[in-house]
């Protein structure tokens, strides 16, 4: 595989990305990787599992000042959700795009959150918003075992 570089604009990167307990109860997760697909990025681990209260504090440790924060918590340990590491040239702001903005009545048709969300605590995905945040998140959700590396058939004709 392509090893992942530095923060610069062209390189291979890693980015996480979850499916929240909304986008999971809504039967959003095969629509929403397809995205992921079609514009092809690769799936190089995924995982549906319940996100513990200590685990939500870690990932969301940067908003603990925030009034929200509480809500943030019990909402994202509330249900299943799919976490996933996808790897492709400057993942973490294609992914971002792919996303939308936070809030989702705000956010562009085309774009996840633009298309199936409308409140912003509800706003279906989150992905990593910095390749530092990236390299945090994935060590934080994912064990180096449950990640791989290997080619797509359609790579040669994508890069
Ligand atoms: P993003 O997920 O787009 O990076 P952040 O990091 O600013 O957005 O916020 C993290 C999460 O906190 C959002 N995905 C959203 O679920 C929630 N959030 C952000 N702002 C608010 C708000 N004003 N009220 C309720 N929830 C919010």
């Amino acid at each position: 595989m392509q090893e992942q570089r530095e923060d610069n604009v062209g390189s291979m990167q890693r980015t996480f990305v979850m499916v929240k307990p909304d986008g999971v109860q809504r039967g959003l997760v095969g629509r929403i990787i397809s995205r992921f697909e079609d514009k092809g990025l690769k799936l190089v681990g995924m995982k549906l599992c319940l996100i513990s209260d200590e685990l939500a504090r870690e990932h969301y440790a940067e908003h603990a000042d925030k009034p929200f924060f509480q809500e943030l918590v019990d909402f994202i340990t509330s249900a299943p959700v799919v976490s996933m590491v996808l790897e492709g040239k400057d993942a973490v702001a294609v992914v971002r795009e792919l996303c939308g903005s936070t809030d989702p009545s705000q956010s562009p048709p085309g774009s996840i959150r633009g298309d199936f969300g409308i409140e912003i605590s509800k706003n279906i995905i989150h992905a990593s918003d910095s390749l530092a945040s990236a390299k945090r998140e994935i060590a934080l959700h994912f064990e180096s075992d449950m990640l791989l590396s290997y080619e797509r058939v359609d790579e040669v004709w994508i890069y």
